[in-house]
Order: C-alpha cells, then structure tokens, then sequence
C-alpha cells in the first residue's frame, strides 16, 4: 500500500504520518508539503529516517509537478491534510485560502481521476457547519447539518467539500470526508490558542483571549482524529462524510485558566482583546455515525491530552522558540498589536 500525504509537515500531518508508520509499518509513505510558514521539516526528523517515508517539497496547486508525482509513484490512497488553516490569517488575507484549499483539492482529485486511486480522503472540518449557539447545549452538528460558514477559512473549506462530492457524483471518484472538531497536542504551531498561551504563559507575555472567552470549541487529542482517519481510509463507505469529535466541549477560558494552573503560572496574565470578527459561538460534534459504523472511540480524555500537551511543549522548547525567533513576531505583531484590550 502506497499513500501520498499532502501537508504532513504541518500539525495534524506529522501527527498522521508518525502513526501511519507505527501502525502500518509495511506501508510506504509519500509526503508532499510546500512548506509554507506552517510546514516544518524538522517535526519529521525522525520519519526521515525510515525508508519507508519519502518527503516531496511541492505545492498541492502545481498541476505539473503533482501529475508528475502521481505518475511516478501510482498511489493507492491520497490524504489530503494540506491547507491553510488559521481563520485569523484567512479574514486578514483570503485569496490564498481559496487557491490552496479549494484549487489545490481540485488538482488532487484530477490527477486521482488520471492516475487512478482506491480513495482520495478529504480532512474537513466541523468548521463547514457554521456555528451553534451557546444556550442550546443540546444541539450537536451531524453529518445532516447544513454547510453554513463564516469565515473565508471555513468557506474555502466547504467549497473544497462540495467540489468532492460533485467529483464523486460527476466522475465516480472514490473518496471520504472527514469532518472533525479543533485538535491539541504536540506540533501544533504557535498561531493557535492553545500552543499560542502555553508559550505566552512560558514567557510570561499576557494571554490575549478574544472577547469574553466564553467561545466554546470542542477539543479532540491529535492522535485521536488519526485513529478516525486511518479507520474511515479502510473501513469507511465510499461517498460518506464522517463527524469526529470526543464530546469535550469547553470555553476558551476555560482552557487558557487550565493551561496557567498546570505552568504555575498567575491569572494575571489573561488579557481581554478585541474579538475575531464573525467569530464562531460554539462547535460540537455528534460522533454517533463514526462510533457506530466503523467503531471508533477516542482514547485520550482532555485532563490526560492536555497534560501531555503541555509537557510536550516543556520538553520541545527548542522546537516551537525557533518559529517565535523567525517570522512570527512579525505576524504576532500584526495580529495582536491593533488589538485593543478590554
Ligand atoms: P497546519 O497549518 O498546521 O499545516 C498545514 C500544512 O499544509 C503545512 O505543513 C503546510 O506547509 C502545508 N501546505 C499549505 N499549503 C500547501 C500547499 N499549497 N501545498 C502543499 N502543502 C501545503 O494545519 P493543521 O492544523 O495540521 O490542519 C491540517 C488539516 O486538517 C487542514 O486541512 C485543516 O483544515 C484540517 N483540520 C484542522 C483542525 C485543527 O484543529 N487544526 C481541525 C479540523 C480539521
Ligand atoms: O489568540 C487567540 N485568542 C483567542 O481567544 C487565538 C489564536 C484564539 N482565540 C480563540 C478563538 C477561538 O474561539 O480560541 C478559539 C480557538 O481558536 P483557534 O486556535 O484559532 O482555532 P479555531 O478558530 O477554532 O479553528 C481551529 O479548529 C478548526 C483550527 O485552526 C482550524 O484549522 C480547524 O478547522
């Protein structure tokens, strides 16, 4: 079995190919990242130097080279992690969002179509499905939910969804969607929430929490939306969307207080700025379809997952300052410098 991975020197990605490798040992592993700020090929040292892994530096939209690619290598699975995937970054500046995530999906599924492939698997997100509100505890998204989105993030997103159903309608492509709720856990980059307040609380910077921090996100440990991933690659039906969310939900202020209380560190530094505009209220996922055809349960329960995570960013220092050192404090002060604080 041979599967292209697109962005797996980002977060989810590393974390898939690491388990790919340990699960599947006998299987080879191809790579494609254009390493963009959010690529870095140093998380996949270690997958380097197994035989079984090849990294390809290259962008998903470069129908040349990734025609080239598949021709070469005849792939039997694509998963396709690569994208843009910070909803800040995508309200300061879209266009790439949509060339990356919606015209780079496309050029995947094209050369699927001429090369041939057993499944082309999309990583989506709960994203595509809007928001809920925060006094209805008992609504959940399905895989039912209507696409209803609000960031040019999350519309890039559902665009790329829509365009493979339509290449599995149109053209009878194999593939499967996965739609999951927000990850944590190592090689998550700083730009996030929850990297972002370990390393601000590390150094001892304020915590910018947007608006009152009563948000909610529904939080799945890395490894788990591997597991799902590698059980609807194999196991899922053809033409399905999968949900995959653990049923954590917690306000942002949550986290950000568990994170200070786990450092040592004093509330003090939580600082209120302005909110993210169209900022999403609420996401939880109904993960009854996953669990029930295909048998998936997450392992790791939050208390555990975060503080794994938080260790890991502890022991991995060197890993996460370099990306502080370089062009993120240029980003970290376009971002969070106009904000004001509340
Ligand atoms: P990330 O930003 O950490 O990594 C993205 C990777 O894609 C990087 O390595 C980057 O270099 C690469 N990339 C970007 N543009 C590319 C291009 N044009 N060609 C090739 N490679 C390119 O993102 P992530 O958090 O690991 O998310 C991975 C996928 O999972 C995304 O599709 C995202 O929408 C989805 N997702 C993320 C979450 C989450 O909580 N992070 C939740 C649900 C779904
Ligand atoms: O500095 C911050 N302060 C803050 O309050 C940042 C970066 C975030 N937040 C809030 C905004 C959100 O309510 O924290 C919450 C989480 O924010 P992000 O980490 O940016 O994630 P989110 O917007 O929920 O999107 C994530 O989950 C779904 C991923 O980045 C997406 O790629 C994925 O599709």
């Amino acid at each position: 079995m041979k599967i292209l991975i697109t962005g797996g020197a980002g977060f989810i990605g590393s974390n898939f190919v690491y388990y790919m490798l340990k699960k599947h040992p006998d299987y080879d592993l191809v790579c494609l990242d254009a390493l963009t700020y959010a690529g870095n090929l140093k998380t996949l040292d270690e997958a380097l130097k197994n035989e079984r892994f090849t990294f390809v530096k290259g962008d998903i939209a470069d129908r040349e080279l990734v025609f080239e690619l598949f021709a070469k290598e005849q792939f039997d699975i694509v998963v396709n992690f690569a994208a843009e995937s910070h909803v800040d970054r995508s309200i300061e500046d879209p266009g790439i969002f949509l060339k990356t995530n919606i015209l780079g999906t496309q050029t995947l599924m094209d050369a699927c179509r001429k090369y041939g492939i057993k499944r082309y698997h999309q990583v989506s997100t709960d994203e595509v499905y809007g928001d809920l509100p925060l006094d209805r505890p008992d609504l959940f998204f399905t895989e039912e939910t209507p696409i209803h989105t609000s960031s040019p993030y999350s519309a890039s997103k559902a665009s790329a969804d829509l365009l493979v159903q339509a290449y599995h309608r149109t053209f009878g492509l194999p593939i499967t969607i996965s739609r999951c709720s927000n990850n944590y856990g190592p090689y998550h980059f700083p730009e996030k929430l929850i990297p972002l307040m370990i390393a601000n609380a590390l150094n001892d910077k304020p915590l910018p929490v947007y608006g009152e921090g009563l948000n909610v996100r529904d939080w799945l440990y890395v490894e788990d939306h591997c597991k799902a991933i590698d059980m609807i690659i194999h196991d899922g039906k053809v033409g399905e969307v999968y949900n995959i969310g653990g049923h954590n939900e917690k306000t942002n202020i949550y986290i950000v207080k568990k994170i200070l209380e786990l450092l040592g560190k004093s509330e003090d530094l939580i600082t209120f700025v302005t909110d993210r505009k169209g900022h999403d209220l609420r996401y939880a996922i109904d993960p009854t379809k996953i669990k029930n055809d295909l048998g998936w349960e997450p392992d790791t329960m939050f208390d555990d997952g975060i503080v794994k995570t938080v260790n890991w960013y502890l022991e991995n220092r060197e890993w996460w300052e370099t990306i502080l050192r370089g062009e993120y404090q240029n980003y970290y002060e376009k971002m969070y410098g106009k904000r004001d604080i509340i």
